[in-house]
């Protein structure tokens, strides 16, 4: 599946034709990246199931959960210099991919503005715990950019996510120079050309760029990063930096936050752990601790 639009979504044929597909009934949850069998009534098709998938990236507020791709093999979480980037719905989306079981890497992009030693300082807590963090410059060093992106994007599936003003659309736009063209095709397919930044959407990189066949996925930007699916007792394993810890911890079932003989506390006294990084763990421990119904 290539696109999704409610209820409404896109599927490629394997000789690469985009059919127009319904979801119905329970067959709902089907998502950008997932392989479907469906059955064609007229110019267009009914998606009757969903292969079993390999993984699924989904945020959960307190009442519902949305799901952003399945059949991932890598998130870019991109973020930049400006609009300033948010510590606690960074560490969300990470948090998100590592309980996904995909691994993440973090992109800073307009490194090009006066914020950006700032930037790059702020985001050193997130290289400590062994993410990749590149630097972009999408628009004034589109050359260089491209460079650092291509091996990373290559012969995967990667879905790009962030905060809107970031670059994502520039990013999409050098990548895959045909994106007009992909857009196009998929509105028309979807007959939403007005909804367009609405859609989930699928861009093949193949088309005679370097890339191999790798694809990227665009999502439309959220509000919030809710990881209501995540139990408090997981976060610490979903958090590496904290979980180096763990082990030093004198009970077992340490929730390293009043506990005597904590490992992790005492490793951000030492500050082995980022301030910033234990005060979210304890907020994130709070938040996903309040009773569900
Ligand atoms: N200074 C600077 N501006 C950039 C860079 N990349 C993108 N922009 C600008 O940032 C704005 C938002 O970019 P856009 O791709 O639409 O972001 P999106 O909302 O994430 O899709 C646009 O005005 C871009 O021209 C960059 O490397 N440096
Ligand atoms: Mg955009
Ligand atoms: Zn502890």
């Amino acid at each position: 599946m290539v696109a999704a639009h409610g209820r409404h979504v896109v599927i490629e044929t394997p000789d690469g034709a985009h059919v127009r597909c319904h979801l119905r009934g329970k067959k709902t949850d089907a998502v950008v990246g997932d392989s479907v069998q469906w059955a064609r009534s007229g110019d267009e098709g009914v998606v009757e199931a969903i292969e079993p998938r390999r993984n699924l990236l989904f945020r959960q507020d307190e009442w519902r959960s949305k799901s952003f791709a399945a059949n991932l093999d890598a998130v870019l979480v991109l973020v930049a210099v400006e609009p300033s980037f948010s510590d606690s719905q960074l560490a969300r989306t990470l948090i998100a991919a590592a309980s996904a079981g995909i691994p993440a890497w973090i992109g800073l992009n307009k490194i090009d503005l006066p914020g950006a030693a700032t930037a790059r300082e702020r985001l050193k807590p997130y290289a400590h715990l062994g993410l990749e963090v590149v630097e972009l410059a999408l628009k004034t060093q589109p050359e260089l950019s491209r460079q650092a992106l291509q091996p990373r994007l290559a012969d995967r599936t990667t879905l790009v996510l962030g905060p809107s003003g970031v670059g994502k659309s520039t990013l999409v736009n050098l990548l895959v120079p045909d994106a007009g063209a992909q857009v196009g095709e998929i509105s028309q397919a979807l007959n939403s050309g007005k909804h367009t930044t609405t859609v989930t959407r699928c861009y093949r990189l193949q088309n005679g760029s370097q890339t191999g066949s790798g694809a990227l996925i665009d999502s439309p930007g959220f509000q919030a990063f809710g990881i209501h699916h995540v139990e408090p007792a997981d976060l610490a394993r979903l958090m590496p930096d904290i979980a180096a810890h763990q082990g030093e911890c004198r009970f077992y079932n340490c929730t390293h936050r009043q506990e005597p003989g904590c490992g992790v506390r005492q490793a951000a006294e030492r500050a082995d752990i980022a301030a910033v990084r234990y005060a979210q763990y304890c907020e994130l421990y709070d938040e996903l601790s309040v009773r569900r119904f």
